[in-house]
Protein backbone atom coordinates (compact mmCIF):
# COMPACT_ATOMS: atom_id res chain seq x y z
CA UNK A 1 0.00 0.00 0.00
CA UNK A 2 1.39 3.30 -0.88
CA UNK A 3 1.82 5.41 2.41
CA UNK A 4 2.07 9.50 2.04
CA UNK A 5 5.12 11.49 3.70
CA UNK A 6 4.07 14.82 5.53
CA UNK A 7 6.88 17.09 6.06
CA UNK A 8 6.10 20.80 7.48
CA UNK A 9 7.84 24.37 6.67
CA UNK A 10 10.07 26.03 9.29
CA UNK A 11 11.19 29.02 9.90
CA UNK A 12 15.30 30.22 10.41
CA UNK A 13 15.66 32.13 13.96
CA UNK A 14 19.25 31.80 13.10
CA UNK A 15 19.52 32.03 9.03
CA UNK A 16 21.21 29.57 6.89
CA UNK A 17 22.94 31.89 4.48
CA UNK A 18 26.02 30.43 2.44
CA UNK A 19 27.66 26.92 1.47
CA UNK A 20 30.98 25.80 2.00
CA UNK A 21 30.38 23.06 -0.62
CA UNK A 22 27.84 24.05 -3.38
CA UNK A 23 27.34 20.25 -4.18
CA UNK A 24 26.39 18.91 -1.09
CA UNK A 25 24.86 21.91 0.18
CA UNK A 26 27.25 21.87 3.13
CA UNK A 27 26.58 25.10 4.91
CA UNK A 28 29.04 27.69 6.43
CA UNK A 29 27.17 27.72 9.72
CA UNK A 30 24.66 25.73 12.23
CA UNK A 31 21.13 27.65 11.63
CA UNK A 32 18.48 26.87 14.03
CA UNK A 33 14.69 26.89 12.99
CA UNK A 34 10.48 26.41 14.57
CA UNK A 35 8.66 24.24 12.91
CA UNK A 36 5.43 25.27 11.68
CA UNK A 37 1.88 23.45 12.00
CA UNK A 38 0.29 25.48 9.37
CA UNK A 39 1.66 24.71 6.50
CA UNK A 40 3.13 21.52 5.07
CA UNK A 41 3.78 18.49 2.10
CA UNK A 42 1.89 15.49 1.35
CA UNK A 43 4.10 13.40 -0.82
CA UNK A 44 3.55 9.68 -2.13
CA UNK A 45 5.48 7.69 -4.03
CA UNK A 46 5.77 4.37 -6.05
CA UNK A 47 8.32 2.36 -8.71
CA UNK A 48 7.08 2.43 -12.43
CA UNK A 49 8.42 0.17 -15.07
CA UNK A 50 9.59 2.92 -17.04
CA UNK A 51 13.25 4.67 -17.38
CA UNK A 52 11.68 8.13 -16.62
CA UNK A 53 10.60 9.35 -13.33
CA UNK A 54 6.53 10.96 -13.26
CA UNK A 55 6.69 14.09 -11.44
CA UNK A 56 2.98 15.06 -10.43
CA UNK A 57 2.95 18.67 -8.39
CA UNK A 58 -0.61 19.48 -7.11
CA UNK A 59 -2.29 16.15 -9.44
CA UNK A 60 -0.49 18.51 -12.13
CA UNK A 61 2.06 16.55 -15.06
CA UNK A 62 4.92 18.27 -14.81
CA UNK A 63 6.79 19.00 -18.08
CA UNK A 64 10.55 18.24 -18.20
CA UNK A 65 11.58 21.51 -17.02
CA UNK A 66 9.28 21.65 -14.33
CA UNK A 67 10.36 18.46 -13.24
CA UNK A 68 14.24 18.85 -13.66
CA UNK A 69 14.91 19.87 -10.25
CA UNK A 70 12.98 16.44 -8.38
CA UNK A 71 14.58 14.83 -11.71
CA UNK A 72 17.86 15.77 -11.16
CA UNK A 73 17.53 14.92 -6.90
CA UNK A 74 16.19 11.69 -8.09
CA UNK A 75 18.82 10.72 -10.17
CA UNK A 76 21.59 11.66 -7.32
CA UNK A 77 19.59 9.60 -4.61
CA UNK A 78 19.67 6.54 -7.23
CA UNK A 79 23.50 6.98 -7.34
CA UNK A 80 23.72 7.61 -3.59
CA UNK A 81 21.59 4.99 -2.46
CA UNK A 82 22.50 2.31 -4.93
CA UNK A 83 18.94 2.01 -6.56
CA UNK A 84 17.79 1.88 -10.21
CA UNK A 85 13.95 2.11 -9.94
CA UNK A 86 12.24 5.14 -11.99
CA UNK A 87 9.65 6.70 -9.45
CA UNK A 88 6.24 8.58 -10.06
CA UNK A 89 5.84 10.95 -7.47
CA UNK A 90 3.02 12.95 -6.15
CA UNK A 91 3.31 16.07 -4.19
CA UNK A 92 0.50 18.21 -2.55
CA UNK A 93 1.83 21.31 -1.51
CA UNK A 94 -0.36 22.96 1.49
CA UNK A 95 2.32 25.44 1.43
CA UNK A 96 0.17 28.70 -0.04
CA UNK A 97 2.11 31.09 -1.77
CA UNK A 98 -0.25 33.27 -0.15
CA UNK A 99 1.50 32.35 3.39
CA UNK A 100 4.75 33.97 2.36
CA UNK A 101 6.39 30.92 2.59
CA UNK A 102 9.43 28.61 0.26
CA UNK A 103 7.69 25.35 -0.25
CA UNK A 104 11.67 23.64 -1.09
CA UNK A 105 12.16 23.10 3.19
CA UNK A 106 8.77 20.60 3.67
CA UNK A 107 8.47 19.71 -0.47
CA UNK A 108 12.09 18.25 -0.24
CA UNK A 109 12.30 16.97 3.10
CA UNK A 110 8.52 14.87 2.15
CA UNK A 111 9.97 13.60 -0.99
CA UNK A 112 13.11 12.24 1.03
CA UNK A 113 10.81 10.57 3.54
CA UNK A 114 8.40 9.41 0.86
CA UNK A 115 11.81 7.88 -1.01
CA UNK A 116 12.98 6.06 1.60
CA UNK A 117 9.20 4.22 2.50
CA UNK A 118 9.30 3.51 -1.05
CA UNK A 119 12.56 1.98 -1.86
CA UNK A 120 12.68 0.85 2.03
CA UNK A 121 16.06 2.44 2.85
CA UNK A 122 15.21 2.61 5.83
CA UNK A 123 16.85 5.58 6.61
CA UNK A 124 17.13 6.51 10.69
CA UNK A 125 16.33 10.35 11.40
CA UNK A 126 19.84 11.50 10.97
CA UNK A 127 20.00 9.30 7.55
CA UNK A 128 16.72 11.04 6.12
CA UNK A 129 17.96 15.24 7.32
CA UNK A 130 21.13 13.79 5.10
CA UNK A 131 18.85 13.34 2.38
CA UNK A 132 16.93 16.04 2.54
CA UNK A 133 19.35 18.32 3.03
CA UNK A 134 20.97 17.35 -0.45
CA UNK A 135 17.29 18.35 -2.48
CA UNK A 136 17.52 21.58 -0.39
CA UNK A 137 19.64 22.78 2.76
CA UNK A 138 16.36 24.21 4.82
CA UNK A 139 14.69 20.48 4.28
CA UNK A 140 17.27 19.40 6.50
CA UNK A 141 15.39 21.02 9.25
CA UNK A 142 12.29 20.18 8.61
CA UNK A 143 12.53 16.10 9.76
CA UNK A 144 11.51 17.15 13.43
CA UNK A 145 9.17 19.61 14.90
CA UNK A 146 9.53 21.66 17.48
CA UNK A 147 13.03 23.85 17.84
CA UNK A 148 15.65 22.24 15.39
CA UNK A 149 19.50 22.99 14.80
CA UNK A 150 21.06 21.72 11.50
CA UNK A 151 24.90 20.69 12.38
CA UNK A 152 26.98 22.15 9.45
CA UNK A 153 29.31 19.30 9.78
CA UNK A 154 32.42 19.20 7.16
CA UNK A 155 31.36 15.99 4.79
CA UNK A 156 27.95 14.42 3.54
CA UNK A 157 27.67 12.43 6.39
CA UNK A 158 27.64 14.67 9.60
CA UNK A 159 25.99 17.60 8.35
CA UNK A 160 22.11 16.80 9.81
CA UNK A 161 19.28 18.58 11.71
CA UNK A 162 19.12 17.46 15.41
CA UNK A 163 15.70 17.86 17.77
CA UNK A 164 16.03 20.86 20.05
CA UNK A 165 13.02 20.71 21.47
CA UNK A 166 10.34 18.69 19.70
CA UNK A 167 7.33 19.50 21.66
CA UNK A 168 8.73 22.64 23.32
CA UNK A 169 5.47 23.98 25.92
CA UNK A 170 6.09 27.55 25.75
CA UNK A 171 3.34 30.63 24.16
CA UNK A 172 5.41 31.18 20.63
CA UNK A 173 3.54 32.03 17.67
CA UNK A 174 4.82 33.19 14.29
CA UNK A 175 2.57 35.59 12.39
CA UNK A 176 3.38 35.45 8.75
CA UNK A 177 2.71 39.37 6.85
CA UNK A 178 2.30 38.79 3.40
CA UNK A 179 3.50 41.84 1.36
CA UNK A 180 4.35 40.13 -2.23
CA UNK A 181 3.74 37.00 -3.55
CA UNK A 182 5.61 37.11 -7.08
CA UNK A 183 8.86 35.22 -7.17
CA UNK A 184 11.48 36.79 -5.93
CA UNK A 185 14.71 37.93 -8.23
CA UNK A 186 17.58 36.47 -6.74
CA UNK A 187 17.17 33.17 -5.66
CA UNK A 188 18.48 31.75 -1.88
CA UNK A 189 20.48 30.11 -3.63
CA UNK A 190 22.61 32.85 -5.53
CA UNK A 191 21.67 35.29 -2.98
CA UNK A 192 24.13 33.23 -0.39
CA UNK A 193 26.53 32.75 -2.86
CA UNK A 194 26.70 36.05 -3.79
CA UNK A 195 27.13 37.33 -0.12
CA UNK A 196 30.30 34.62 0.86
CA UNK A 197 31.67 35.78 -2.09
CA UNK A 198 31.71 39.43 -1.93
CA UNK A 199 30.45 40.60 1.06
CA UNK A 200 33.27 42.01 3.99
CA UNK A 201 31.52 41.66 7.13
CA UNK A 202 30.97 37.42 6.13
CA UNK A 203 33.52 36.20 8.49
CA UNK A 204 31.70 38.56 11.23
CA UNK A 205 28.54 36.67 10.09
CA UNK A 206 30.05 33.32 10.68
CA UNK A 207 30.65 34.66 14.29
CA UNK A 208 27.59 36.34 15.00
CA UNK A 209 26.27 32.70 14.31
CA UNK A 210 28.01 30.82 16.41
CA UNK A 211 27.21 32.94 19.62
CA UNK A 212 23.93 33.73 18.81
CA UNK A 213 23.01 29.44 18.64
CA UNK A 214 24.78 29.01 22.24
CA UNK A 215 22.69 32.25 23.30
CA UNK A 216 19.30 31.30 21.69
CA UNK A 217 19.69 27.75 22.78
CA UNK A 218 19.85 29.10 26.60
CA UNK A 219 17.04 31.26 25.84
CA UNK A 220 14.75 28.08 24.64
CA UNK A 221 15.44 26.14 27.44
CA UNK A 222 14.46 29.10 29.59
CA UNK A 223 11.50 30.06 27.62
CA UNK A 224 12.13 33.66 27.38
CA UNK A 225 10.34 34.81 24.54
CA UNK A 226 11.89 38.34 24.54
CA UNK A 227 14.99 36.92 24.11
CA UNK A 228 14.61 34.15 21.63
CA UNK A 229 13.18 37.52 19.86
CA UNK A 230 15.53 39.54 20.78
CA UNK A 231 18.52 37.11 19.15
CA UNK A 232 16.11 36.26 15.94
CA UNK A 233 15.32 39.97 14.95
CA UNK A 234 19.29 40.83 15.26
CA UNK A 235 19.95 37.56 13.38
CA UNK A 236 17.76 38.58 10.46
CA UNK A 237 19.01 41.81 10.36
CA UNK A 238 22.62 40.92 9.98
CA UNK A 239 21.88 38.44 7.29
CA UNK A 240 20.13 41.02 4.97
CA UNK A 241 23.43 43.15 6.05
CA UNK A 242 25.34 40.53 3.56
CA UNK A 243 23.45 41.26 0.96
CA UNK A 244 23.36 45.07 1.47
CA UNK A 245 27.05 44.96 1.55
CA UNK A 246 27.47 42.28 -1.29
CA UNK A 247 29.08 43.90 -4.65
CA UNK A 248 27.09 44.48 -6.48
CA UNK A 249 24.74 45.38 -3.41
CA UNK A 250 20.94 44.10 -3.74
CA UNK A 251 18.08 43.58 -1.03
CA UNK A 252 15.23 41.27 -0.37
CA UNK A 253 13.35 44.37 0.96
CA UNK A 254 10.84 46.32 -0.37
CA UNK A 255 9.23 49.52 1.00
CA UNK A 256 6.36 47.75 2.68
CA UNK A 257 8.81 45.50 4.73
CA UNK A 258 10.99 48.41 5.96
CA UNK A 259 7.13 49.96 6.69
CA UNK A 260 6.28 46.82 8.79
CA UNK A 261 10.13 46.34 10.45
CA UNK A 262 9.46 50.41 11.57
CA UNK A 263 5.82 49.56 12.94
CA UNK A 264 6.69 46.52 14.97
CA UNK A 265 9.93 49.05 16.49
CA UNK A 266 7.32 51.31 17.29
CA UNK A 267 4.88 48.59 18.85
CA UNK A 268 7.89 47.38 21.71
CA UNK A 269 8.28 50.96 23.04
CA UNK A 270 4.68 50.40 23.83
CA UNK A 271 5.00 47.55 25.63
CA UNK A 272 3.89 44.71 23.26
CA UNK A 273 6.20 41.77 22.68
CA UNK A 274 6.80 41.38 18.75
CA UNK A 275 10.07 40.71 17.17
CA UNK A 276 10.58 40.78 13.33
CA UNK A 277 12.19 38.07 10.86
CA UNK A 278 12.75 38.23 7.18
CA UNK A 279 14.08 35.46 4.68
CA UNK A 280 15.44 35.53 1.50
CA UNK A 281 12.00 37.76 0.37
CA UNK A 282 10.09 41.02 1.20
CA UNK A 283 7.96 39.00 3.05
CA UNK A 284 7.81 39.62 7.23
CA UNK A 285 7.65 37.05 9.55
CA UNK A 286 6.36 38.19 13.39
CA UNK A 287 7.44 36.35 16.67
CA UNK A 288 4.99 37.14 19.36
CA UNK A 289 2.73 35.32 22.18
CA UNK A 290 -0.24 34.65 21.32
CA UNK A 291 -2.05 37.54 22.99
CA UNK A 292 1.09 40.22 21.44
CA UNK A 293 0.19 38.47 17.97
CA UNK A 294 -3.32 39.36 18.19
CA UNK A 295 -2.52 42.44 19.39
CA UNK A 296 -0.24 43.66 15.72
CA UNK A 297 -2.88 41.90 13.73
CA UNK A 298 -5.01 45.07 14.74
CA UNK A 299 -2.40 47.37 14.40
CA UNK A 300 -1.45 45.32 11.16
CA UNK A 301 -5.36 45.44 9.74
CA UNK A 302 -4.55 49.40 9.37
CA UNK A 303 -1.81 49.02 6.76
CA UNK A 304 -3.18 48.47 3.01
CA UNK A 305 -2.33 45.74 0.57
CA UNK A 306 -1.02 43.13 3.25
CA UNK A 307 -2.41 39.81 3.79
CA UNK A 308 -1.89 37.95 7.36
CA UNK A 309 -1.31 34.06 8.53
CA UNK A 310 -0.94 32.91 11.99
CA UNK A 311 0.74 29.52 12.32
CA UNK A 312 1.97 27.29 16.27
CA UNK A 313 4.63 25.52 16.43
CA UNK A 314 4.48 21.90 14.04
CA UNK A 315 5.04 18.58 14.49
CA UNK A 316 7.89 16.62 12.34
CA UNK A 317 7.54 14.21 9.56
CA UNK A 318 4.50 11.99 9.35
CA UNK A 319 3.27 9.41 7.70
CA UNK A 320 -0.21 7.93 6.82
C1 LIG B 1 16.95 29.54 6.19
N1 LIG B 1 16.83 30.39 3.86
O1 LIG B 1 17.74 29.24 7.10
C2 LIG B 1 17.44 30.55 5.16
C3 LIG B 1 17.16 31.96 5.58
C4 LIG B 1 16.36 31.63 3.35
C5 LIG B 1 16.78 32.67 4.33
O2 LIG B 1 17.30 28.23 3.76
O3 LIG B 1 20.27 26.48 -1.86
O4 LIG B 1 16.02 26.98 -0.34
O5 LIG B 1 18.29 24.93 -1.70
O6 LIG B 1 20.03 24.97 0.10
O7 LIG B 1 17.22 25.90 1.63
C6 LIG B 1 16.45 29.12 1.82
O8 LIG B 1 17.43 28.39 1.15
O9 LIG B 1 18.53 26.93 -0.27
C7 LIG B 1 16.89 29.22 3.21
P1 LIG B 1 19.31 25.75 -0.96
P2 LIG B 1 17.20 26.92 0.56
O10 LIG B 1 15.77 29.10 6.16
Amino acid sequence: MTKTARAFTNIALIKYWGKKDQQLKLPCTNSLSLTLDRFYTDTSSEVIDSDKDIIYLNDELLNETQSKRIVNYLEETRKEYGFSEHLKVNSINHVPTSAGFASSASGFAALAASIDQTMNLNLNKSQLSILARRGSGSASRSIYGGFVEWIAGNNNENSYAVPIDEEPNIDLEVLSVVVNQSAKKISSTVGMKKSVETSPFYSNWVKIVSSEIIEIKQAIKQKDIQKIGEIAEHNAMSMHALTLSAKPSFTYFEPKTIEIIHLIQDLRQKGILAYVTIDAGPNVKILGTHKSIEQVKTYLNNLSDVTTVVANIGHGIQYF
